[in-house]
């Protein structure tokens, strides 16, 4: 029976970069999840009310995935959803949900995951509504939840016992169709789409090896299914792939130091050819050659510079968009292709207006998010077959292609460091005294080099109209050198700052230094600009990539 329970709002549920994120225990605790979800509906909710309607469900697996999914549910079924698509076991990768939400023409979906954020009692957890293109929801919309969180006094659900996750098939939640699906089904199909699988598998047949770190997060079914039985990688190709409720214990995040492991074997004398890892909601990608780590800004750039040998980018790339931090090594390949690129916001849902329009086909941030307009998520798995498919044409090796990039466009030494879990207060201190003195800089020197831009960005969308201001602090040199502040939004306890530093090497003799020495007195300039060891206390970064 559908029944009404009273509420009062709890304050701090402001949706950050990628939804909500918190402790597992404020999420679990009192109405913490029902408010939101019901603000979700209520900010969301169309004239015509949810009649007819699909809502999809999913996780990343992690501890208090089914518990919310079977809150989600009845609060669904009390709403007036007429019906709900459920991962088997409550599972969906981020971008499987988006695909699910396209492919069956979902009113939108509300994915549970905190990202490459921790999992486990103590870690986190976090949720958030895509629309109906896919997509996280757009500013004005988590805008809106974030109102009715404050103003919330009342949540709509059942008595009805939990669904069975398990059990793939139909089930009755009062009036509303339930449907647990198989969770990899609908994406596999789509990849088989878009790549050439049966170059793929002779490229496998060939003796290539990939090391695949699902990090027992999400992504393990779907690279299993796909690089082992679809394409006939050697069993063990994926490591760490059953997802678990606390990811083994291990923090979810593919970068240098989180996939230490998978780097060093890269690194080792018996490698793979090629060397991947997913993050917690199977969003995020890390790409490792033999002996060479592409960053996630290079990443983009290689990918666009090569997109056309894949099947579903042969007729070529409308454009590409790329975050503002991230380095300027596609906007190279953008203009030698004759296409637009843009430089967006950090966060993902800044891409879905140029996608929806048409205006770009590939996206990419320096956060390890690659993904193009096939779902409107960054998408893991994606990118590691768009590079094996790119191999199995070039017959060359990773640092091969990584080279002759370089030569031909350039190299963008980039590099991010990380503060993590500093104080707020301070880093709120630290950003503002950064801002102010950031005023008078722009035509002046600093270290020898002249200030051509130093801005905190906005960005209007070129679809919509809307201004989005504040996005992060940046000095631009007139030599092309940046180097850009931002806090994070997806941290939850303290505040994390971000600093990157970008170089760009026209001349090829010098393309083969170590990234943090070829940037060496910029990382010094970056420092001591905003002060950070003065302020925080900290004499390194936390995280280098
Ligand atoms: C989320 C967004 C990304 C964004 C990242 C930034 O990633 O989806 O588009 O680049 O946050 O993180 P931060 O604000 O910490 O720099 P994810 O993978 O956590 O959903």
């Amino acid at each position: 029976m559908n029944k009404t329970v009273a509420t009062i709002p709890i304050a701090g549920m402001k949706p950050g970069t990628s939804g909500l994120r918190k402790k597992v225990v404020e999420f679990a605790s009192g109405h913490y999840l029902p408010n939101f979800v019901q603000a979700v509906f209520d900010a969301v909710k169309p004239e015509a009310g949810f009649a007819g309607q699909t809502l999809v469900v999913g996780g990343d697996g992690r501890y208090y995935n089914r518990e919310a999914i079977q809150t989600v549910i009845r609060m669904a079924a009390a709403n007036g959803f007429a019906r709900v698509l459920v991962g088997q076991d409550g599972i969906l990768s981020t971008p499987a949900a988006s695909c699910v939400i396209r492919q069956h023409v979902a009113f939108g979906g509300l994915i549970l995951s905190a990202s490459h954020n921790p999992g486990g009692p103590d870690g986190d957890f976090g949720i958030k509504f895509n629309g109906a293109n896919g997509g996280p929801a757009a500013e004005k919309i988590t805008d809106a939840i974030y109102a009715c969180t404050e103003k919330i006094n009342r949540f709509l659900t059942t008595d009805t016992p939990d669904v069975d996750l398990g059990r793939i098939g139909v089930q009755q939640v009062e009036g509303m169709r339930v449907e647990v699906i198989d969770a990899v089904a609908d994406y596999v199909a789509l990849m088989r789409k878009l790549f050439d699988f049966p170059a793929l598998t002779r490229l496998f047949a060939s003796g290539f090896r990939l090391s695949f770190d699902a990090m027992h997060a999400v992504t393990g079914p779907y690279a299993h299914a796909i690089f082992e039985l679809e394409l006939g990688a050697a069993p063990g190709t994926v490591r760490n792939g059953v997802p678990l409720p606390d990811f083994g214990g291990h923090h979810p995040d593919p970068n240098l130091v989180h996939a230490k492991e998978l780097l060093d074997r890269m690194m080792g004398p018996d490698a793979p050819d090629l060397g991947a890892a997913s993050d917690g909601d199977g969003d995020r990608n890390l790409i490792i050659g033999r002996g060479i780590f592409i960053s996630p800004s290079d990443s983009l750039a290689m990918l666009a510079a090569n997109a056309h040998l894949a099947p579903a980018y042969r007729q070529g790339i409308a454009g590409i968009a790329r975050s503002m931090p991230t380095s300027g090594a596609a906007d190279r390949v953008a203009q030698a292709l004759g296409v637009p690129c843009f430089e967006t916001p950090t966060g993902w849902k800044f891409f879905g207006n140029l996608l929806d329009a048409g205006k770009v086909t590939l996206c990419g941030e320096e956060s390890a998010g690659t993904g193009s307009d096939h779902v409107r998520e960054k998408d893991g798995v994606w990118a590691v077959l768009l590079w094996l498919n790119i191999l199995a044409v070039r017959q060359q090796s990773v640092k091969q292609i990584a080279h002759e990039h370089w030569a031909h466009f350039g190299r963008n030494y980039y590099t991010r460091h990380d503060y993590e879990d500093i104080d707020s207060s301070v880093a709120k201190d630290l950003m503002q005294a950064l801002a102010l003195r950031m005023r008078d800089l722009t035509g002046h020197e600093l270290e020898g080099r002249l200030v051509a831009t130093a801005d905190d960005f906005s960005y209007l969308d070129p679809v919509d109209g809307s201004l989005s201001k504040n996005q992060g602090l940046r000095i631009v040199f007139e030599d092309g050198c940046r180097i850009v502040y931002r806090l994070s939004g997806t941290g939850t306890s303290g505040a994390t700052l971000r600093v990157y530093i970008e170089r760009f090497e026209g001349n090829p003799t010098r393309h083969g230094m170590e990234t943090q020495a070829a940037l060496a007195d910029l990382i010094l300039l970056a420092e001591s600009l905003a002060g950070i060891r003065v302020r925080t206390g900290r004499l390194a970064p936390s995280v280098i990539t």
